[in-house]
């Protein structure tokens, strides 16, 4: 009998239409890595030679105001710029570019550098939601910007620069690949069975619930039954909605809870402040209805099996499939469980 808890299998993602391997038989075998304690300093509340605490000076001059709730501004060192030479290159079928429009902005959470998400109050997330929430309007409405990715890089690990708390926004003219593969799967979905993806989805493991971690009256948060990372979550709403702009102040309250309650499961994981990349996937502003979209948000943590030891997507994994030997399901019971911990020690 095929048993998706040990016997070697592949999983289809119907986001992105891509298939993993998992390997739970190799959770037996023998670890001979190393496995180190990290000692966590205790960050100050303001740090004189932090770029992102209130009154001090960036890169090139600016300097931030004496902020007191969230901080947005252009990001000095902008990956994508508004103006930029229009234009195609195109040697026969082989070689295309063309030039791209965008525009990138950084937003603190909090003037308090000690914090993560994690530590904040749940009043202080939600005004991190709505800085989201106005900063995808704002963008969204240019003309010419047809996507806006939110995004939060955490942990030197992941490549963030400093620990303040903060993310970043990259909006632009074209629509990204991983934005592409899910729109197209979800239209898809919907012209062939009139209903959503993503509420199906959502449906499906709130009965099955072997893969959900904690939920509230409007959100889900899950262990995808596709899940690449080890220890990679998704939140979905319980309503059809496309964008944040869409949802009711209990919704933006209720996703403030849910982020709250799954981060600091997070860093109950390996008593470590956990690292991740996590962003929204919303709605394209490109001018179109999209009714299919459904509102979400991923989280991708690199961490395997401690504070220290990441897993690596290397070698076959490069070559041909994203592979992890944790099941889904395993991962999500460990991580309920630490909910249930955090929500009784509150
Ligand atoms: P990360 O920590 O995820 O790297 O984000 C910080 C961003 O802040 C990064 O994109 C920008 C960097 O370009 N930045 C400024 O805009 N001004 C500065 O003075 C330093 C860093
Ligand atoms: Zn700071």
């Amino acid at each position: 009998m095929f048993d998706l808890s040990s016997d070697p299998h592949r999983r289809y993602n119907p986001l992105t239409r891509e298939w993993i391997l998992v390997s739970p038989q190799r959770t037996k075998r023998p670890w001979l890595g190393q496995v180190e304690k990290v000692a966590e300093v205790k960050r100050p509340a303001y740090d004189p030679t932090c770029y992102l605490c209130p009154g001090n000076e960036r890169a090139g001059g600016v300097r931030n105001p004496e902020y007191t709730d969230t901080f947005v501004f252009d990001n000095d060192f902008a990956a994508l710029l508004p103006d930029v030479h229009v234009g195609e290159y195109r040697r026969g079928a082989l070689l295309l570019a063309r030039s791209e429009r965008g525009l990138c902005r950084v937003v603190c959470f909090s003037p308090d550098h000690s914090l993560t998400l994690a530590d904040m109050p749940e009043h202080g997330i939600l005004r991190v939601v709505d800085t989201w929430t106005t900063q995808y309007a704002e963008l969204g409405n240019l003309d010419w910007i047809n996507y806006v990715q939110i995004f939060e890089n955490k942990g030197a690990i992941m490549g963030c620069s400093n620990p303040h708390p903060h993310g970043q926004i990259w909006a632009s003219a074209s629509l990204p690949q991983q934005v592409l593969l899910e729109l197209h799967a979800q239209s898809d979905y919907r012209a062939d069975k009139s209903t959503c993806l993503l509420c199906d989805y959502a449906a499906l493991e709130e009965k099955e619930a072997e893969r959900l971690i904690c939920a509230n009256a409007d959100w889900l948060a899950l262990v995808p039954f596709w899940a690449t990372w080890p220890f990679e979550t998704m939140v979905l709403p319980r309503r059809h909605l496309a964008a944040l702009t869409a949802l009711t102040p209990e919704e933006c309250a209720s996703l403030a809870n849910i982020l709250k309650r799954l981060t600091v499961c997070y860093d109950a994981l390996f008593q470590t402040s956990f690292p991740y990349t996590m962003g929204l996937h919303q709605c394209p502003t490109d001018g179109q209805s999209h009714a299919a979209w459904h509102l979400h948000l991923h989280f991708y943590p690199p961490l395997l099996r401690s504070a220290t030891v990441k897993k690596h997507m290397v070698g076959y994994e490069l070559l041909a499939t994203p592979q992890r030997d944790l099941t889904p399901e395993a991962v999500a019971a460990r991580l309920r469980a630490l909910t249930e911990c955090t929500q009784r020690t509150k």
